[in-house]
């Protein structure tokens, strides 16, 4: 067995789902996709994605020595596990969510793949979105799946529920082993998703994304988007439950656990624990990149979106919170109810000292956010 095939066959044995070698080059055409996806503004506010394009253009700017990589593919298809008992638990996370931060727990595993591959005279090094690479692009010319509509990577073993990534090597490999597109005449996620994030070249425009609002942005959420948001707390799975290919496969890794309390967090301390409760006791899950105060917010609109009174009480809690967002999007979620209750917080919240949270809190009083 030549070392190619032993490395990719010890990435299996680690628990990785799939790995296939691809060769390093980026075709142009693809980092030009990539700077068109930057000129046409889809980053939103992804700032640092518009300082990597040299670097993910060659990926020896990560690791001189790379002359091949060998991508991996783990699945984050969980089975959904039992809700725990007590506390408020609404609102629906990304799967890719449901166990501990992929970036920790899968960094020990590729660093024992990096010592075997030392351990066979290989210079390598390994990469899980640390490093600016076009991932998806290397998953398609290694063979492990196609960009679909959706622009997510879809295996046909696998399904659309699939996190990437990349272990560079300076194993000598010419070949690739491009996989055909089988989306065919199907459109389901373009169709299912609920803000039309999803453009016609296979790209997301993050703007409207609703993964990009609640993982990625701070501040405030655009008011005409809130509605689309339903239940969604954090991240959103809708493009990639419905894709038939996901539908058809039932495997998930035991590298990554679901946690029953990250699958059905308890909103209650988001909005009653302060920001350094928040950082402890979610570190190391993907909650701490929106923060509390992110989180809060993501929450409140769904409370909003639910209009539930039994959630009124948590309304009253996160429209004097510290944070403007917090207090901007309570406002909004309590001009979702008719109860006399919210038009009295919404009265004292025209006089909150941001004037974001008091214009929201006017509107809100005009009957702006009602359902219809
Ligand atoms: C920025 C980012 C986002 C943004 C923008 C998403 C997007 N689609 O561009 C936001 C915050 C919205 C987001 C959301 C999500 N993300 Co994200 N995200 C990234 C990140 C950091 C960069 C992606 C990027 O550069 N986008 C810009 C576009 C233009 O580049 P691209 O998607 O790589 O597209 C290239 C390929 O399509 C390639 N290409 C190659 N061959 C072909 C063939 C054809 C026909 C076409 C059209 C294109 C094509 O050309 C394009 C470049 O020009 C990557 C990590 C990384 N290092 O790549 C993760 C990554 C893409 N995200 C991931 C995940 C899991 C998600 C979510 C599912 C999380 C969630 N549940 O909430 C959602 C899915 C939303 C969606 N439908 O894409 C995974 C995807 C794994 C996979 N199997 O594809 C990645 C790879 C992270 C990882 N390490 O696993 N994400
Ligand atoms: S993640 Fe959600 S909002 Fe974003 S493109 Fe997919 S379905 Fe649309
Ligand atoms: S839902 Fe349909 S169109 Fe979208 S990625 Fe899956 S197969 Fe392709």
């Amino acid at each position: 067995m030549n070392q190619l095939e032993s490395l990719r066959l010890a990435a299996l044995d680690l628990g990785f789902d799939a790995a296939a070698w691809v060769t390093p080059k980026v075709p142009t055409q693809e980092i030009q996709g990539f700077e068109t996806w930057l000129e046409n503004g889809q980053q939103a506010g992804m700032d640092y994605l518009e300082r990597s394009v040299a670097r993910r253009a060659d990926v020896r700017t990560t690791f001189a020595p790379t002359k091949s990589a060998l991508v991996l593919m783990v699945s984050h298809n969980h089975p959904i596990p039992e809700k725990p008992s007590g506390g408020t638990r609404v609102g629906r996370v990304a799967r890719y969510a449901w166990s501990k931060d992929y970036h920790s727990t899968l960094k020990p595993v590729l660093q024992q793949l990096e010592q075997v591959a030392l351990s066979m005279g290989i210079k390598a090094k390994a990469c899980i979105d640390h490093a600016p690479i076009l991932e998806r692009g290397f998953a398609v010319r290694a063979g492990l799946g196609w960009v679909g509509r959706s622009s997510q990577i879809i295996s046909t073993e696998l399904g659309a529920l699939t996190t990437l990534a990349v272990l560079l090597t300076d194993l000598e490999l010419e070949t690739e082993n491009p996989h055909p597109d089988r989306c065919g005449k199907c459109t389901a996620c373009v169709t299912d998703c609920p803000t039309d994030a999803i453009m016609t070249n296979r790209t997301i425009d993050s703007r409207v994304c609703i993964a990009y609002y609640t993982v990625e942005h701070r501040g405030a959420v655009p008011l005409e988007l809130r509605r689309k948001f339903g239940q969604h707390l954090f991240g959103c799975d809708d493009c990639l439950d419905v894709c038939p290919w996901t539908k058809h496969t039932g495997r998930f890794s035991n590298l990554l656990e679901p946690i029953p309390a990250l699958v059905f967090p308890d909103l209650e301390p988001w909005f009653l624990q302060s920001g350094t409760w928040f950082e402890k006791h979610f570190a190391q899950t993907a909650f701490s990149r929106a923060r509390r105060k992110g989180m809060a917010r993501n929450a409140a609109i769904v409370l909003g979106n639910l209009a539930d009174e039994q959630h009124l009480w948590l309304l009253k809690q996160s429209i004097t919170d510290v944070g403007w967002e917090v207090r901007e999007a309570s406002a909004w979620a309590l001009g979702c109810f008719e109860h006399h209750k919210a038009q009295k917080l919404l009265e004292t919240a025209l006089q909150d000292p941001d004037p974001r949270v008091q214009s929201t809190a006017a509107r809100a009083l005009a009957g702006e956010f009602r359902a219809t």
